[in-house]
């Protein structure tokens, strides 16, 4: 999935404005003789007990009763990535999102690109104790309205038409709500009482229709590989009832659903797509006004339910020189004991007690209230746990060495396991065959593709649409969990390993790599550094674009839906045959093929990308200048002229967001080519471009003002100190936003990349001016990730850390697994107050799934830490 990380888009581009909110019954004069009567009414609820659990619209909009929130369109569906699972009527039962997607939808197991509908209106009613949402669906000018109100022990959920259904939806429109599968394994439903087991795999049937049966996905797209039929699957429904109960045995997880309007059927979204959900839907009838569909929704709880705390802590330890605060995360219901206890593991096992200190409060953030118990005072090296009441953590290490290899499985496994184009091999494991040889096809022109990728109504490039592109079947690294090339973090990333090479001196070898013959070999050393080995290979990608294409392409992707969503080895996407249009589809001749399945370069002009290429080419040319002076030469010198022809062509009027976008990237662009060059013309522009950069989003600039200090004249870092003086001021405030004290995101991608290159910031920025940032404003970044962070203590380095994310977005997915290294985004805000990060399910790609620019910049802050660490300096 093409991520949204980038924090100054977020800045720049507001919510859709679509959405009308009306909140009903706040903010009313409330009179004594009222006041009175709520007072007694709700001490009569006190005493009671089933009453207790009844739910109320609370102040932020949503149904809450202890254990339990029902949450009506709080999140909306986007336009970008559509359906993420994120959206509608969702159900957070005892701490766990268990429910989504409860909407109007066009299928019966709706997949990411299904038509979504969209908000009109959304009416918050406190005093009725409901919530109504307008759905809308355009392309058929189809409204409904889906109104939620609290009923008994649970809520009534009502369909209401003003106009019957359109004809073309009849028999596809329906409501559903979509269970979480992972959180109903090893459970058992009741259907109108008959018994089933929840399938722990899809088993359950599908038919064949023809397409045009369906209502098409967006663009006109399929994810269906129906090779050539025009078909598409239905899924069949695992059981039809009025009356389901899931989890009957379960008070955590029990869901009982009645309709009076009609049949409910129960489907199994994994038949068509592994990361669908299991579906309870009921159908529209036709011809209908009013009231079309009615269901009774009870999910139980259990009574005075308290949610476990949760011990932040780093699940990789500590150095024993650094501070050491462990965050504690409690239900609203809990209060925070009065002390906690660091234990020792005694080689004998027994566990010795070290430090028992204060549990101090710290307040309320988002749902939760927050406590913290230091420990800083204990240094000696050895196993620790910190006992809480009940609670035992982890054993986690305090000791000097604790940072040396945490980045290891990063570079030495998740890197090369990205890398495109080639065979990787890890001992007796292919994790897939050299890729995407049949790369690329120019894209066509005045398309919209379903990664964000788009193409202008010229190609920019002397090549034809969907002419063949040759030399690009080189270097490069699969983006994420999918398997395009994307050139804008390509360059960021390449950037991020030369600053590892330069500052650190990686000269680690794990990893045989061999471009001649396409083959990579994990954990086999070949004598060549392998991070230069890793710029080598991203270069050899950019310098191939500028060669054949003539500047830096937004990236390669695919032409097909239900290729883009592929799980398993990319070498398998394509036939790795040129496409032949003289041949048929799925015919060859051996060497070339009919089948249209290689995949597209798109080449929209993007003159801030190819500034972003400019200083990834400039950079690299100086790690690779004694390791492969050919492509050192080759990349410089396309840099220089590329930086000309950016120059020679000056594109959009000033003073626009664009033009800011574009004069950010060139102050990179500038500073890498006078770093290389040291052509003072190149520090004249650098000079030029980044103060009124860091005028205007600081945090966002100040890595790369401090990162200049060294190559720049001493007048330079005297005027960045009062920078540094602001930039202090802002990491003050967030240690007030919230207990971690570091930038936690709460947009509709986790925050773990801002989180890393705030941590990077302040490493350079403490490198200049140690007395402004301290070096444990860079510690407190890693030991977030390694933990002390909200809803789980797991590491978000897979398999990092004691305890760390098992359960990743990767190519491997579909197996519920991980490849080691991989940093996950980590907790995502479900609005308005639930941070996330499922860890028994790896699809949510907002929570889980690793790129290539926030994993090359994590082996650069880790060693930042070992460096600090190590140094000393501060103590
Ligand atoms: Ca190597
Ligand atoms: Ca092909």
């Amino acid at each position: 999935m093409t991520n949204l990380k980038e924090p100054i888009m977020h800045l720049v581009l507001p919510w859709p404005a679509c959405t009308r909110i009306r909140v009903q019954g706040r903010r009313r004069r409330t009179s004594p003789r009222v006041l009175r009567i709520l007072v007694i009414a709700l001490l009569l609820l006190w005493s009671g007990t089933a009453r207790a659990q009844k739910l109320r619209v609370n102040d932020l909009g949503y149904f809450e009763a202890r254990g339990l929130n029902v949450l009506v369109f709080s999140n909306e569906y986007n336009g970008f990535f559509f359906d993420e699972k994120t959206a509608g009527i969702e159900l957070i039962h005892h701490g766990v999102r268990t429910a989504t997607g409860g909407a109007v939808r066009l299928q019966p197991t709706p997949e990411q690109w299904d038509k979504i509908p969209v908000v009109t209106e959304r009416i918050v009613d406190r005093k009725a104790n409901a919530i109504e949402v307008k759905l809308r669906y355009g392309d058929y000018d189809f409204d409904s309205r889906v109104t939620v109100t609290a009923k008994d022990d649970g809520v009534v959920i009502r369909v209401r038409l003003d106009a019957p259904l359109p004809g073309q939806l009849e028999g596809k429109a329906g409501f559903n709500l979509e269970f979480l599968p992972s959180a109903y394994f090893a459970k058992t439903y009741l259907a109108d009482g008959r018994p089933g087991i929840v399938p722990l795999y899809p088993s359950s049937d599908a038919r064949v229709r023809p397409r045009a049966e369906s209502v098409p996905q967006f663009n006109g797209y399929a994810t269906f590989d129906d090779r050539g039929r025009n078909e598409v699957l239905v899924p069949e429904p695992i059981a039809t009832c009025t009356t389901l109960v899931l989890a009957p045995e379960d008070p955590e997880r029990y869901v009982r659903v009645r309709s009076s309007t009609g049949t409910l059927m129960l489907y199994d979204g994994r038949l068509i797509a592994q990361n669908g959900w299991f579906v309870v839907r009921g159908l529209i009838p036709a011809g209908r006004t009013g009231t079309v569909l009615e269901w009774y929704l009870e999910p139980k709880t259990v009574p005075s339910w308290t949610r476990r705390p949760v011990i932040g802590c780093s699940q990789v330890g500590y150095h024993p020189s650094q501070r050491k605060v462990a965050v504690i995360e409690l239900d609203r219901n809990d209060a925070p004991l009065k002390t906690a206890t660091l234990c020792q593991v005694a080689p004998d096992g027994s566990l010795v007690e070290k430090l028992t200190g204060d549990v101090q409060p710290w307040g309320t953030y988002l749902r939760y209230n927050y406590a913290r118990f230091e420990f800083t005072a204990v240094k000696d090296s050895g196993v620790y746990l910190i006992r809480y009441g009940e609670q035992r953590t982890d054993p986690f290490p305090i000791g000097t060495q604790v940072y040396d290899e945490v980045w290891h499985p990063t570079l030495d496994v998740w890197f090369p396991v990205q890398m495109d184009h080639m065979l990787v091999r890890e001992a007796y494991r292919v994790w897939h065959g050299a890729a995407f040889l049949d790369d690329a096809l120019q894209a066509p022109v005045n398309i919209r593709h379903f990664d964000g990728y788009w193409m202008d109504s010229t190609t920019h490039t002397k090549y034809r649409p969907l002419e063949h592109i040759p030399g690009l079947a080189v270097g490069g690294w699969f983006d994420a969990g999918d398997f395009d090339i994307e050139t804008a973090h390509h360059c960021t990333a390449i950037v991020s390993f030369v600053d590892s090479w330069e500052t650190f001196n990686i000269t680690r070898d794990q990893t045989f790599i061999d471009q001649r013959t396409r083959f990579v070999g994990i954990h086999r050393p070949d004598g060549k550094p392998d991070i230069l080995q890793q710029i080598e290979h991203g270069t050899l990608q950019l310098v191939a674009q500028f060669t054949n294409v003539g500047f830096a392409v937004r990236g390669i992707n695919f032409p097909h839906l239900y290729q883009y969503h592929h799980l398993g080895d990319a070498s398998t996407i394509t036939d790795n045959r040129l496409y032949n249009p003289l041949l048929g589809a799925y015919e060859t001749d051996g060497l070339t093929s009919g089948t249209p399945d290689d995949r597209w370069v798109f080449t929209p002009r993007m003159p801030s990308l190819n500034f972003a290429a400019i200083a990834a080419l400039a950079a690299a040319s100086r790690a690779l200048k004694n390791f492969n002076g050919q492509l050192s030469a080759e990349a410089l010198s396309i840099a220089e002229r590329a930086w000309g022809k950016e120059h020679a062509e000056p594109p959009a009027a000033r003073g626009s967001m664009m033009a800011w976008f574009l004069e950010n990237a060139e102050c990179g662009a500038a500073f890498q080519l006078y770093a290389t060059t040291r052509d003072e013309r190149y520090a004249r522009r650098f000079n030029e471009l980044i103060w009124p950069q860091l005028d205007s989003a600081l945090a966002w600039n100040i890595a790369l003002a401090a990162k200049a200090v060294p190559v720049m004249p001493p007048e330079y870092k005297a005027r960045l100190e009062r920078y540094a003086a602001r930039y202090r001021e802002e990491i003050d405030r967030l240690g007030r936003e919230n207990p971690y004290g570091v930038p936690i995101g709460t947009r509709r991608w986790a925050g773990d990349y801002e989180l890393i290159n705030w941590a990077i910031a302040n490493y350079y920025v403490h490198r200049s001016f140690p007395h402004t940032i301290d070096r444990e404003d860079v510690f407190r970044g890693l030991t977030y990730l390694f933990g002390c962070h909200p809803y789980s203590n797991l590491s978000f380095v897979a398999g990092v850390g004691t305890r760390a994310k098992q359960r990743t977005y990767g190519s491997n997915r579909a197996d519920f697994s991980f490849i080691a290294g991989g940093v996950v985004p980590g907790v995502l805000l479900l609005k308005p107050d639930f941070l996330e990060n499922k860890e028994d399910w790896p699809f949510l790609w907002a929570e889980n799934e690793c790129v290539i620019d926030i994993c090359a910049d994590y082996i650069f802050l880790a060693n930042a830490v070992d460096e600090l660490a190590k140094s000393g300096a501060n103590e």
